[in-house]
């Protein structure tokens, strides 16, 4: 139950981070998802990449739409900032925090329903202004909080669980925000926590807008024989594009891998990404090749995952609107407030 609390009981010998924190200080309340739901194990990877890159818990702002993966920032980061909004809208509300205050490390997350249905349009222009954030789609192929209706995510043929087939094409969020002007642009697999943490990692520390798919199976609705969004489907047809490391700054890069197989981007922090390639020929900062290798992968039913896209170019929303470094909480009022005279000047403005 996510309103209970667990026992901060704490393991003398549980390892701490640079700040002195164990993973239970990165934790939330009790998850009431169904036993087996993908989202537990995405939630489970965040608590590690949060407590892993030693941010403190109350420089974290969470934001949810509704569905079972929105409600899932209650089961993580207990002591940070957060806002449970309403249906697709989650971007408006993290647009206006991010406006506020840039300092923060906001996390959105997101369900396929939430996202490619209802939430389209606010998903579209969140990419577009670039906004400084990691947006985390949870994507079963289904609405799961209410009962297993077919969501956009779900693929042309894939059988719902009372046997009815879809005669739709899906919507790939990686192909949409990569068009769309998204710079970071990855997928992964609940089930495979050791690719996910470092995308993770390198999600949160990504200057703009940060987009993670993450294949996750609703137990209840969408695991059966002939669903493309089911533990055996998606461990049949996973098909790992680049695996990821991600570096801190203070850290050396030690591991050195053969050329022409890897690559090193550096993000704004001094942090890098370590990509080993397993398609030669893929190059994530190249886009349209990463487009028509995302197309073929679709053809061949074959679910690429890893960072696909990444640019590290480009301003964020605060930077192309030239917008001030400090959060408005700490600007003096007067600079605030344009004072009474000019508000009614703006007010004869209309009547
Ligand atoms: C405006 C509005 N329309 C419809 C609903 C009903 N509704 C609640 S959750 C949901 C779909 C959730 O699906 P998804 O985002 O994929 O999340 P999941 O439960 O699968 O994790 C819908 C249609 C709502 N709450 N608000
Ligand atoms: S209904 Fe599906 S998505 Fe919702 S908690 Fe249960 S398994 Fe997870
Ligand atoms: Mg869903």
């Amino acid at each position: 139950m996510s309103f209970m609390t667990k026992p901060t009981v704490r393991h003398p010998q549980l390892p701490v981070n640079d700040l002195g924190l164990t993973v239970r200080d990165y934790e939330g309340g009790m998850s009431t998802l169904c036993a087996g739901c993908g989202h537990d194990s995405i939630t489970s990877a965040i608590v590690t990449a949060a407590f892993e890159l030693s941010i403190p818990t109350h420089r974290f702002v969470k934001l949810s739409g509704i569905g079972c993966s929105s409600k899932t920032p209650a089961y993580f980061l207990r002591d940070s900032h957060g806002f449970n909004s309403t249906h697709g809208r989650m971007p408006s509300v993290a647009t206006g925090a991010n406006s506020a205050n840039r300092e923060l490390t906001y996390i959105g997350v997101s369900g396929d329903g939430d996202t490619l249905s209802i939430g389209m349009g606010q998903f579209a222009h969140v990419i577009r202004r670039n906004l400084n954030m990691l947006y985390i789609i949870e994507n079963n192929g289904v609405y799961g909080l209410t009962k297993g209706q077919f969501s956009a995510a779900a693929d042309k043929g894939s059988i719902a669980k009372k046997g009815e087939v879809n005669q739709q094409p899906a919507i790939d969020p990686c192909q949409t925000a990569i068009v769309l002007g998204a710079t970071f642009v990855a997928r992964g697999f609940s089930g495979d926590k050791d690719q996910l943490v470092p995308l993770l990692k390198a999600g949160m520390k990504h200057r703009g807008f940060a987009m993670i798919d993450i294949i996750s199976p609703c137990v209840t609705f969408n695991d059966h024989e002939g669903s493309t969004k089911s533990y055996e489907y998606s461990r049949e047809h996973f098909s790992p594009a680049i695996v990821a490391d991600f570096v801190p700054p203070a850290e050396e890069i030690k591991v050195r891998y053969d050329e022409g197989e890897a690559m090193s981007i550096e993000l704004h922090d001094g942090s890098h990404i370590v990509l080993r390639k397993l398609d030669k020929d893929f190059d994530p900062t190249d886009r349209v090749s990463v487009l028509s290798n995302l197309q073929e992968g679709v053809v061949a039913g074959e679910i690429t995952t890893g960072l696909l896209y990444v640019d590290e170019s480009q301003p964020e929303m605060h930077e192309l609107n030239n917008t001030t470094q400090t959060p408005l909480r700490d600007l003096p009022f007067d600079k605030l407030c344009p004072g009474n005279d000019t508000l009614q000047k703006i007010q004869a403005r209309y009547r």
